[in-house]
């Protein structure tokens, strides 16, 4: 394949596709624009020693010097978590990147391409991105929405935040045919809270449902991705009131100051977590932790 020249997969995760073991791709804008150091890098370790105690081996995804890199070594992983220019990819920036030898985290919808060229078939995340509230003017839809409508991979998100607009996050879903699974649940999850007051079209309550249906749907020649939301632990779900203000006054604050596109996510993200004293960044790394678990557990099953 062509593709081959830009892609280098780890021994690791290389040695478990020819075998034929369970592989969970890991995306990495988490990593350098979704989490502060240490706790991104911490939580990166964790997340794919997760992956390893549930029987499966985990695939972090980066470009680097300009090299798809399909499982990533602590140096990179530190690399990726400490170094301040580190570029976020999405579908449209991939080739720019690689040919330039620049260096990127890979948003969903970059991983679940790279994913999917290394023929890995499930991939763990926090939060899909989505329709932005105020879309209608703005027009900000993340692109991991017409990703999840082309690209074979199945992703477990906790939602999406209500930084977004959830049912129009739904609507666009379901125009672009995307299966939508609730994971032990008939709510959509909202990220940092279990609910979010919009359905789930399917709920499926255990791994080996999930796996029986990827199948399902690879046996039928369906393209595209599948969205599995899987819900924030009980524990560490937040209460909807004080989040819902934390993130209205984040979203107010990002309008004064104009931030926009490909920056609004980390903003956001990093505004919240100082309002409520870091507490959604604890929220924020144990649904990733259990992401991770689901979609080990589901691979396990799909082999
Ligand atoms: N959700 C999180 N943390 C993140 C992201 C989502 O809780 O860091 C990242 C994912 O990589 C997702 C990207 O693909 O943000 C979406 O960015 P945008 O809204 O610019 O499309
Ligand atoms: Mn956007």
């Amino acid at each position: 394949m062509r593709e081959r020249e830009y892609i280098k997969i780890s021994p690791e995760v290389s040695a478990a596709l020819n075998e034929n073991k369970p592989v969970v791709a890991l995306e990495s804008t988490i990593i350098s624009h979704g989490m502060p150091y240490p706790d991104n890098y911490e939580t990166a370790v964790k997340v794919e020693s997760e992956v390893r105690q549930c029987g499966a081996v985990p695939a972090t995804i980066a470009i680097l010097d300009g090299i798809i890199k399909i499982g990533l070594n602590s140096g990179e992983l530190e690399f990726l978590s400490k170094e301040k220019n580190i570029l976020k990819a999405s579908r449209r920036d991939i080739a720019v990147i690689i040919s330039r030898q620049m260096n990127a985290a890979t948003t969903v919808s970059a991983t679940m391409i790279c994913a999917s060229l290394a023929s890995i078939k499930i991939f763990a995340t926090g939060g899909i991105g989505g329709v932005h509230r105020n879309a209608q003017n703005t027009f900000d839809i993340s692109a991991d929405l017409t990703e999840l409508a082309k690209t074979n991979v199945a992703v477990v998100s906790s939602g999406v935040k209500s930084i977004l607009d959830i049912g129009l996050t739904q609507e666009y879903l379901e125009t672009m045919g995307v299966p939508v699974i609730g994971y032990c649940t008939d709510e959509f999850p909202a990220f940092y809270t279990r609910e979010s007051g919009f359905k789930t079209d399917y709920r499926l309550d255990t791994a080996d449902e999930i796996a029986n249906m990827l199948r399902t749907k690879e046996k039928l020649g369906l393209g595209g991705g599948v969205l599995i939301a899987n819900p924030v632990p009980e524990e560490f779900s937040f209460d909807k009131k004080i989040i819902d203000e934390a993130i209205s006054i984040a979203l107010n604050k990002a309008d004064d100051l104009n931030i926009k596109g490909k920056d609004i996510t980390p903003f956001l993200l990093s505004e919240i977590k100082n309002i409520t004293g870091g507490k959604s960044l604890e929220t924020n790394i144990r649904l990733v932790i259990s992401n991770a678990r689901l979609a080990a557990e589901i691979g396990g099953r799909m082999i």
